[in-house]
């Protein structure tokens, strides 16, 4: 009983907590197999009592693996879904490569699960996190009041950057107590900080207006900004949502925080809101949320909501969500895709 899973990228930040969830859900196993570059082989990784040791995926037979779940790039998922999925898995690839592809669903666990239902191509994106984020409160509020548009803020953990984004805050973060950090109140270079080694300028007691690379269409957003409305639009079903928003990176190490500004089709006040919100799956309203409420958990925490004067009449709400980045952002909502596909096409292994 239970599937053969493989993991490409067990070794990285999301494959450590993708690790411990898959034991905390007692995701349905028969045998599990850690793959990597040539980099990585050979490490031996603890999962559920048992030592398995990371396989290099060059080396590795693909054969008889049902589902597979990337956390390793986008340069390495565009070589290797292809070979996965030729090979028979279903891949759940956590990168950017593949979520805007026509022949590939782009999900998240409680709002779109019926676009598992079929997937010839057997590759399945996970979205990014800031938009994972936000999609679960978003989609309860749009079945009921109809999202026209959305005008958003973000406010990004480091370690959306990686482990190199946490090593930033942290040997920045030293520097400056050493240095006496309040001399940074009326002169911001009053400190000297390393340089910049993942984010692009210093994140401790600051805040950063980039996060990815500009686009490359010339519109001055980032793919980052761009990705809230394309990957909204594909996963809310919702083709000619408008949609924008200014990622910012902040001083936290986790958790995504996002500012909202809604407007619906219908008049919605805060308490039919709050009503739609508190029945809503993987949601949970919080009167202040905060990144450091969300560390560590599965929920979207939604707060602060209250009618925007910005919108005609009752049509306008603002609201503040956040959410573990690691987590539902990456590997939380991967897993979750994979209990959908097993329940979907394996259900004779359960
Ligand atoms: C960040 N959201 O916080 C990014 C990381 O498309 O999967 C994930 C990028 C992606 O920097």
């Amino acid at each position: 009983k239970g599937v053969n899973l493989a993991v490409l990228g067990a070794t990285g930040q999301v494959g450590m907590v993708m690790r411990s969830i898959l034991a905390e859900r007692k995701f349905p196993v028969k045998d599990v197999r850690f793959l990597a570059s040539s980099h990585s082989a050979g490490t031996v990784l603890n999962f559920e009592g048992h030592d398995v040791t990371v396989e290099d995926v060059e080396q590795a037979d693909l054969s008889g693996i049902d589902i597979a779940i990337f956390s390793a790039g986008g340069g390495t998922s565009k070589i290797w879904a292809p070979k996965f999925a030729a090979a028979g898995a279903y891949v759940i690839d956590n990168s950017s490569q593949w979520r805007m592809h026509d022949d590939v669903p782009l999900v998240v666990a409680e709002v779109n699960p019926e676009d598992l239902d079929d997937v010839p191509s057997h590759i399945i994106a996970n979205p990014n996190c800031s938009t994972m984020a936000v999609m679960a409160p978003l989609k309860a509020l749009s079945d009921k009041f109809g999202l026209k548009r959305l005008i958003a803020s973000s406010y990004q953990a480091v370690s959306g950057a990686g482990r190199g984004g946490v090593l930033q805050l942290m040997n920045e973060a030293q520097a400056a107590l050493e240095q006496g950090a309040d001399k940074l109140v009326f002169d911001g270079k009053a400190i000297d900080f390393p340089q910049p080694t993942k984010v692009v300028k210093t994140i401790a007691f600051n805040a950063v207006p980039f996060i990815g690379a500009y686009a490359d269409d010339g519109s001055l957003e980032t793919d980052e900004e761009q990705k809230l409305r394309n990957e909204s639009r594909k996963i809310l079903h919702l083709p000619h949502l408008l949609a924008t928003c200014t990622c910012v990176r902040v001083g936290v190490f986790t958790a995504h925080g996002m500012s909202l500004d809604c407007e619906f089709e219908k008049d919605v006040t805060v308490e039919q809101a709050k009503e739609v919100l508190s029945v809503a799956s993987g949601v949970q309203l919080m009167d202040v949320p905060t990144p450091q409420d969300a560390a560590g958990k599965d929920p979207s925490f939604v707060g602060r909501i209250f009618q925007n004067q910005a919108f005609e009449g009752h049509k306008g709400l603002s609201m503040f969500v956040t959410n573990d980045n690691l987590r539902k952002g990456a590997a939380l909502n991967a897993i979750q895709i994979a209990e959908v596909m097993v329940r979907k096409h394996f259900s004779d292994r359960l």
